[in-house]
Formats: C-alpha cells, sequence, structure tokens
C-alpha cells in the first residue's frame, strides 16, 4: 500500500508580511504539513528562519511542522529547536558526522527522523540507518535557494529509491520531493514514488494564481 500523499507548503515562499493569513489559508485546505527551511549561512550559502520563528508557528497552529534542518552539526543543536509528536525534522546527511545520533535524538522527542540527500549524494548513504528514519527528503535542486531548476536526474533517483526501500522491507519509510515542484514535475515525482511533496514558488506559491486555486490543482495532478 502507497503511504499518503501529503502536501508541505514552504513557508520561505509564502507572502512574508500575511503569514497569518497563509497558516489560515493552509489549515481551510486540510495542509497536511508545513515546510520550514532553517539555514545557517555555511551549510548552504543563504539565511532563512531561525528557532523563534519554529517555536512561533508551533503555537499557533495544529498542523505538523516538517522542519528541514540545512545546517552544520545539527545533532549539537537540535535541542534549540521546538517540536514533537506528529511534527517531521530532517537532517542532511552531508552535513554531519553523527547522522544516527541526530535521528535518535529526532525521534525520542516523538517526531519522525528523515534524513535529507542532496542531489549527488548516492542511496546508498542510507545502508546503516533505514532502521532510525521514517523518510527520506530528496533534493531535486541544491540546497540554499528557492526558485531553482530541477536536477533532472533526481526523478530516477526517487524511483530507484522507492524500490531500494520497499525491497529492503522498508515500505513505511516515506519520501519526500523538494526542489522544483511544479505541477509539471509533481506528477513525474510522484509516479516515481514520492509521496511528500514541498510546494514553493513552481506551485501553491506561482504568481499570478490564488493559493486557493494551486492547492486545488496541486491535488488533482496527484489523485488522477
Ligand atoms: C531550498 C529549500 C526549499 C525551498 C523550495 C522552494 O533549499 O530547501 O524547501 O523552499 O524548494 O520551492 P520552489 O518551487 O521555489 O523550488
Ligand atoms: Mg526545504
Amino acid at each position: 500500500m502507497r503511504n499518503s500523499n501529503k502536501i508541505a507548503p514552504s513557508i520561505m515562499c509564502a507572502p512574508m508580511f500575511e503569514l497569518p493569513k497563509s497558516v489560515a489559508e493552509m489549515e481551510a485546505f486540510g495542509i497536511e504539513l508545513i515546510h520550514i527551511d532553517i539555514m545557517d549561512g555555511s551549510f548552504v550559502q543563504n539565511y532563512t528562519l531561525g528557532t523563534n520563528f519554529v517555536k512561533e508557528l508551533k503555537g499557533k497552529t495544529s498542523i505538523p511542522l516538517d522542519i528541514h534542518l540545512m545546517i552544520e552539526d545539527p545533532e549539537s543543536k537540535l535541542q534549540w529547536f521546538e517540536f514533537g509528536e506528529g511534527d517531521y525534522v530532517s537532517v542532511h546527511f552531508e552535513a554531519t558526522r553523527h547522522l544516527q545520533k541526530a535521528l535518535a535524538a529526532i525521534r525520542a522527542k516523538g517526531a519522525k527522523a528523515m534524513v535529507a540527500i542532496n542531489p549527488a549524494t548516492p542511496i546508498s548513504s542510507l545502508d546503516s540507518v533505514l532502521d532510525d528514519i521514517d523518510a527520506v527528503l530528496v533534493m531535486t535542486v541544491n540546497p540554499g535557494f528557492a526558485g531553482q531548476k530541477l536536477v533532472s536526474s533526481t526523478l530516477r533517483k526517487i524511483k530507484a529509491l522507492r524500490e531500494y526501500l520497499d525491497n529492503a522491507g522498508h515500505e513505511h519509510i516515506e519520501i519526500e520531493v523538494d526542489g522544483n515542484v511544479s505541477f509539471e514535475n509533481a506528477k513525474l515525482m510522484h509516479d516515481a514514488g514520492a509521496n511528500i511533496f514541498v510546494c514553493g514558488t513552481s506551485s501553491v506559491y506561482a504568481k499570478d494564481t490564488p493559493v486557493s486555486e494551486n492547492i486545488k490543482r496541486f491535488r488533482d495532478i496527484l489523485n488522477s
């Protein structure tokens, strides 16, 4: 049985001065997860949202958070973030020397533990942590910025990853995709085996069409 589809709008792409409206919209449209990008200016060349933002948002919505940590040594900083039961938290394979420790710390707080892998990081990197994860975040662009173009080889990677997880008896491990998840790419990613979709400027927050229309269009694509 396939894992259920989840739409995770990337809140860094929402209009910054209208955040309460954006969150209310997500609630009204049954959004499953809110994706929060945390960047440290070192692992990636950018800064975005931080610990206070996570704390504030957690107090203001019941939608589970999907915290994407693009930070060095996450194992030593996880305690700075507020998350718990039902939330998803990802750490990058490339950013930690203590991956299993970081994943165990996420699960210890009741959250779903995820490994994020960059486009050039092979699937075999997951070999030793399959029992420690609930999902894999496949970066379909190089992390750091919204509005980038899909790295097309990642479509093959999603398919190969789904097969790898199923063959290893880990059918329950979910696959999240992040980066240029446009309406067109989402269909290909879904067919390849992804079930969690980070939606930014390429879909839910695309200019010129209302968010409500974009969410409906996205769901229709996943259900088609
Ligand atoms: C990028 C970050 C992403 C972006 C998202 C933006 O490093 O991790 O979550 O927010 O990819 O979406 P789009 O459609 O602009 O690529
Ligand atoms: Mg992200």
